[in-house]
């Protein structure tokens, strides 16, 4: 950002008044100064390889390099950082001073290092990236970073989850958030969106009351980052409108694989005008190039515990090893003169807009590519304002992001302060240029002699629209006040059976198992007995089979019969990779002494080869003996690592190994509990029959002599041959599920 310095020269009396003539001729002058602004931002841009953000940024960095020493946070330099001034005498210890300004700074720092946590979505990891379009959007809207396709905007993206604190577990049951912060050269656009495209409720009234149902209940704080508990099924039972998305939120989604793997949807309908000054009602996508993947329930329980950092920790190694995540950016539009065709109101953020009614049209491209170089001023100081649009782009009368539009702005001045916006990480790549002034923390220094607009000075008029100043659509409004909705957004059931319609066999069987789960956690027969009744308004069988496994009365009939329609693309079975890819994959090896290094040496080559991980798991981590005595260490043993934290693994033969790991019950564990989350295994020469023993399934084959066998995901080849490998390794991705 260009932080403008207003010389304004002195006033003389007899001189001409200050007009536009002062404007531009006089130097330093607004138009001068913006337009020196303009074209060192221009030259930032065409010279620096990286983002214009990234460069801004490089102002605000501090390296501590091995010349750099230790001061004091008003730049003297310290002698000890071991021992608080104090009296000693004979060697023996005295009293601490309290005069001693170094410890006590460190202490006060130290003391105040904490900032409240976001009241949502406080659990969170972010990353820097670009983004471009590659279709103009220009029939739709004006505004530069949806219509110039050479142009690239830098981007920093946080996802979190929303209810659990800063310390949460990333693989709970919850929705994602997916906010992504637009750093345009006419001003930031923050696009707040989550993995899920509806909202539990249609009127931001309530969000007060669905969080805190949500969070851990007041009398005992408990329990953390889950939605398995009374008062959270109490709200969604007596909110018939929540049923569409708590119905997402029981789904696949709810535990994504991967930040990388989810799509992101901006949830509210917004608006985007033209050069025309037409407009459009429009929500916004986000679709991965991975697919949409996510991860089973027993492992997402497991990685809690084991490693509860995992989300965050995927997307960093991702991003450290040039497996850069990528969207495609997509609009759905519908005109102005469309708004009331459909039978659900276009405004109400509990409704999506059917693909098959509404398609997507993808017209841009996001990529993540560098980490933040400090957590906190960064991935934890930025600050989204869904209020934060660009020219071109605009609200529309959706009461819920009406609502939030107030909210964000307001959320962050109590957490950040009033001057929140001059942060490294939120302040704008363009010009900012206004009489706001002071408050706490405020480090912008503005030169001049005013503070105020209108002034002697004509400094720093407002824009006209043809400059770039915001256009405010005309849009005309009548009505009386009340508080009320239209009667479109009092069906409740309708798109919920729609989804659940169009779930798969294995997605509708996964919804009911978190159903079984978290009403399993509702100790109060009210909650779940009127809830297995709520189910009735989706499917009746579904609700049959819920009562029957948490304890509820079956319902026999339903006021809402499921209507048995279906739609396009809300089935995540239908957001396959690209390009099927193992890249950015964490592959284990599973060795013991005596393994057989030809089969270990192909494959460790074939996984690097396509760009995935492999990680060397055994006995312990000090070096493990092949079969022709060369040596390994491997990156972790059985018990450090587990299988939850890889998406297949692959054991190779030696009849040594074979023997050791057959005895040994977390190898066995490793390959069961891989099988059971559905990861794909590979095994050859004599680790095949092991692979057979550990799962002990009929259906399952294991042994084939001389070619590379597949069944339910695992992939044996008796005879090893290195060339084998390649196929091998395709194979492997089917099988996981990666395609
Ligand atoms: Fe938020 N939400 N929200 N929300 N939300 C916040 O703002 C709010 C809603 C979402 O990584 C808060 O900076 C209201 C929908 C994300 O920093 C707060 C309503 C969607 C993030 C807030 C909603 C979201 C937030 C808390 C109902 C999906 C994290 C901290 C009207 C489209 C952004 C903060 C980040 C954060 C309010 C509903 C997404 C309190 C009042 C719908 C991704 O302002």
């Amino acid at each position: 950002m260009q932080r403008l310095a207003l010389h304004y020269p002195p006033l003389d009396p007899a001189a001409e008044p200050p007009t536009e003539h002062i404007l531009q001729q006089s130097n330093p002058t607004m138009s001068n100064i913006i337009s020196q602004a303009g074209q060192m931002a221009k030259e930032a841009l065409t010279s620096a390889p990286d983002s214009k953000k990234i460069e801004d940024l490089k102002n605000e960095f501090k390296e501590t390099g091995k010349d750099a020493r230790l001061t004091t946070d008003y730049g003297v330099k310290q002698t000890s950082a071991d021992d608080w001034l104090r009296i000693v005498s004979d060697d023996k210890i005295g009293p601490s001073l309290l005069e001693d300004p170094f410890a006590r700074e460190r202490i006060m720092r130290f003391d105040h290092e904490r900032i409240p946590e976001r009241v949502v979505h406080a659990r969170g990891s972010g990353a820097f990236g670009k983004f471009r379009v590659y279709e103009s959007a220009s029939d739709l809207t004006f505004a530069p970073v949806l219509t110039d396709t050479s142009r690239e905007t830098p981007v920093f993206v946080r996802f979190s989850t929303v209810l659990g604190s800063r310390g949460s577990a990333d693989t709970v049951r919850d929705v994602r958030g997916f906010a992504t912060k637009f750093y345009t050269e006419e001003g930031n656009w923050d696009l707040v969106g989550n993995n899920i495209p509806v909202f539990f409720i249609q009127d931001a009234i309530k969000f007060p009351d669905v969080i805190h149902a949500g969070k851990p209940e007041p009398h005992n704080e408990v329990p953390q980052a889950q939605t398995a508990h009374n008062n959270f099924w109490d709200f969604q039972f007596n909110h018939t409108e929540a049923t569409h998305m708590f119905t997402w939120a029981m789904s696949d989604r709810a535990i994504p694989r991967s930040y990388r793997m989810m799509q992101g949807f901006g949830v509210n309908t917004f608006t985007l005008i033209n050069a025309e000054g037409k407009r459009h009602f429009v929500k916004f996508i986000w679709t991965p190039e991975l697919g949409v993947h996510s991860l089973v329930w027993d492992e997402a329980l497991k990685l809690a515990g084991q490693d509860p950092d995992f989300h965050r920790k995927d997307l960093w190694e991702a991003i450290e090893n040039g497996a850069y995540p990528k969207w495609k950016f997509g609009i759905q539009a519908i005109a102005e003169e469309d708004e009331h065709k459909f039978d659900f109101d276009i405004l109400d953020a509990t409704k999506i807009w059917p693909e098959d009614l509404v398609p997507v049209r993808y017209i841009g491209e996001m990529e993540l590519n560098r980490n933040p170089d400090e957590f906190f001023p960064q991935t934890e100081q930025i600050a989204f304002c869904t209020s934060h649009v660009v020219p071109g782009i605009g609200f529309s009368d959706d009461p819920l992001l009406q609502g939030r539009n107030f909210s964000y702005f307001d959320t962050q001045l109590s957490r950040l302060g009033v001057n929140f916006q001059e942060l490294p990480i939120n302040r704008p790549v363009c010009p900012v240029m206004n009489f706001n002034r002071d408050g706490a923390m405020r480090h912008t220094i503005s030169r001049g002699t005013v503070n105020y607009y209108p002034n002697r000075f004509d400094a720093c008029p407002p824009a006209t629209h043809k400059e770039g100043g915001y256009l405010e659509y005309a849009e005309k409004v009548a009505g009386i006040k009340a508080r009320a909705r239209s009667s479109k957004f009092k069906e409740h059931f309708s798109q919920a059976q729609l989804f659940w319609n169009s779930m798969s066999k294995v997605e509708k069987n996964h919804i009911i198992n978190a159903l079984g789960f978290e009403l399993d956690h509702c100790e109060d027969p009210v909650v779940y007995g009127r809830m297995v009744q709520r189910l009735a308004d989706i499917d009746i069988g579904l609700a049959q089979t819920v009562a029957e496994m948490v304890g509820g009365e079956a319902p026999t009939t339903t006021s809402h019969p499921n209507h048995g329609k279906k739609t396009i693309n809300l089935s995540q079975t239908e957001f396959p990779p690209e390009t099927p890819t193992i890249k950015s994959r964490r592959v284990a090896i599973l060795i013991a002494d005596g393994y057989d290094n030809v089969a270990y040496d192909a494959a460790y080559a074939a996984i690097s080869a396509n760009l995935a991980i492999p990680l060397v798991i055994g006995p312990r981590r000090s070096k493990v003996t092949a079969a022709n005595g060369s040596t390994v260490q491997p990156h972790h043993h059985f018990e450090g690592f587990r299988s939850t934290m890889v998406d297949a693994i692959f054991i190779p033969g030696g009849a040594k190994a074979v023997e050791q790991l057959s005895k040994n019950g977390r190898a066995l564990h490793w390959i069961r509990e891989a099988f059971g989350h559905l990861k794909a295994i590979g095994a050859t020469g004599e680790a095949v029959d092991l692979v057979a023993k550990a799962i002990a399934l009929p259906e399952v084959t294991v042994s084939n002599e001389a070619e590379v066998n597949e069944s339910y995901g695992v992939v044996t080849l008796k005879q090893v041959r290195p060339e084998s490998f390649k196929d091998t390794v395709k194979i492997a991705k089917g099988a996981a599920g990666f395609l």
